[in-house]
């Protein structure tokens, strides 16, 4: 039988029957009918690990995980994928350290990757690969002889010519992913720049999404991801009664809750985003005492000195607003640096009058899209969205602003507070329709189909 094999750094293996999902999870759970494998790594480390995948099968699918060594993990993860990529392919070159001793390891542990990987293919297999952690894993593949359809899809966003050459191996990068058969991204924008690139950077041709490179040619196309939007609406309406959720609504007062939800990271603009609060209050200060803002932030990466340099800025606006707007009877900002269940998210969203959402660059961002599911239509909130993340192609409809500007947020923030109920329904309707639209289920859909055509029309995948 032929199977789709999804590889990815970090395997979310289910501890019991129905364990929470993450991101990944809940946009690829379609796929995992009985006989879908999901390889990669078991977030173990290990002194000699062995090229044989451990083994947990639930529910017909296979989860096959490798141990890594802690040596070539931290070249890896800490240094070439979240110390180079990451900030490279968030625009923050200033921020980007390059190590060819990171490199290696990067491509050292892709290897293992492949190397361990073949051990259980079938020749049938249709492998998809997902995100920056596994751009040269379809070169090792075919190194180890693989010869059927593999694809990748990139979470993050891609960046132009210009930018990429920062990097001492971005050609290496750009050939790498042109090894694949399909490569995804999240918007038209990232897969026109990674076109580009292999245009100018390698001398590829390129007719429409068609890349052709040595003589053998691969796509390049835009599937946005979503999430499973229905799901999500009655888990919110289902949250509402949730013992948590009716406190805060309660703790509220009859303000207005504004509402946060990301991984503590650099490049959601947090800062920014906390600035143009205090922002609001000197500009509109007729909303003082009349909006919470809720900020939940579970803490991500902190091997990274960025990381754990953003939580302390953090920390410090917390109080310096709080010091600043507070009185004794109202804290404007409440922060959590803890991850939330996800039933209790989906119940903050729907009581929230506002979804702030302001990365200075992200590729998709689900978070403003789970806002939009979580909502109610009779009484919705309003999202208030970066024109950066690649949910502003679609979301047209949210109050789009610019997340370097904290008046443009206040502004917007201030808009959102007075909006009249009617233009509320008639954004968020138009949202919704889009959010139920661009699922999980049709990513996956689209991108398997891309896949599978490739492979029926025998274009050659493999350089001669
Ligand atoms: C990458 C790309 C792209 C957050 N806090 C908690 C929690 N979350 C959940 C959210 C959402 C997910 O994590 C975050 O997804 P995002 O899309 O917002 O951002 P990244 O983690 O950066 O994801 C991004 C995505 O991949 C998918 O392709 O959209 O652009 O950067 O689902 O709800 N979940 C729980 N507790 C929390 O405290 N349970």
């Amino acid at each position: 039988m032929a199977r789709v094999i999804i590889v990815s750094n970090r395997v979310p293996i289910p501890k019991s029957r129905g364990a929470s999902a993450g991101g990944l999870t809940v946009a690829l759970r379609d796929l995992l009918t009985p006989g879908t494998v999901w390889f990669g790594w078991s977030g173990r480390l290990s002194a000699d690990p062995s090229l044989q995948p451990a083994i947990v099968e639930a529910r017909g699918v296979t989860y096959a995980t490798i141990d890594l060594k802690a040596e070539t993990y931290r070249g890896f993860y800490v240094g070439f994928a979240n110390g180079t990529l990451w900030p490279l392919l968030h625009f923050r070159l200033g921020l980007m350290q390059y190590r060819q001793e990171d490199y290696d390891d990067y491509l050292s542990v892709n290897r293992l990757f492949a190397e361990s990987l073949r051990t259980m293919l079938q020749p049938d297999d249709t492998v998809w690969a997902h995100d920056y952690h596994l751009v040269p894993f379809a070169r090792m593949l075919r190194q180890q002889g693989f010869r059927g359809p593999l694809g990748f899809f990139l979470h993050v966003p891609f960046v132009p010519p210009s930018m990429l050459e920062a990097l001492p191996v971005g050609r290496e990068l750009v050939a790498d992913l042109c090894a694949y058969d399909l490569v995804g991204f999240q918007t038209e924008e990232h897969a026109r720049d990674f076109r580009d690139c292999a245009q100018r950077l390698l001398g590829a041709t390129v007719r429409g999404e068609w890349v052709r490179l040595n003589g053998r040619s691969m796509r390049a196309f835009a599937d946005p991801i979503g999430i499973d939007a229905e799901g999500f609406h009655q888990e919110a309406q289902r949250a509402e009664n949730d013992s948590l959720v009716k406190r805060v609504a309660g703790s509220l007062a009859g303000r207005a809750l504004a509402i946060g939800v990301d991984r503590m990271d650099y490049s959601k603009g947090l800062p920014q985003r906390f600035e143009a609060y205090g922002r609001l209050f000197e500009r509109h200060p007729e909303h003082r005492r009349q909006v919470h803002f809720l900020q939940i932030c579970p803490r991500s990466r902190e091997e990274v000195d960025e990381y754990r340099k953003l939580r302390i800025e953090l920390d410090r606006l917390t109080g310096r607003i709080n010091g600043r707007f507070s009185e004794f009877d109202w804290t404007p900002l409440r922060y959590s640096a803890r991850a939330a269940p996800r039933s209790t998210l989906a119940g903050l969203y729907r009581i929230g009058r506002i979804g702030l959402v302001t990365p200075l660059r992200d590729g998709m961002n689900l978070v403003a899209k789970e806002f939009v599911a979580a909502q109610s239509d009779e009484d919705p909130g309003v999202l208030v969205l970066s024109q950066f993340a690649g949910a502003a192609q679609e979301l047209t409809e949210a109050l789009i602003i610019n997340p370097f500007d904290p008046d443009a947020i206040a502004d917007a923030m201030h808009h959102a507070l007075i909006m009249p109920a009617p233009e509320r329904k008639e954004r968020h309707q138009a949202l919704k329709e889009k959010v139920f639209r661009t699922t999980a289920q049709a990513y996956c859909a689209r991108f398997m189909d891309a896949l599978l055509s490739i492979k029926a029309q025998s274009i050659p995948r493999v350089a001669a």
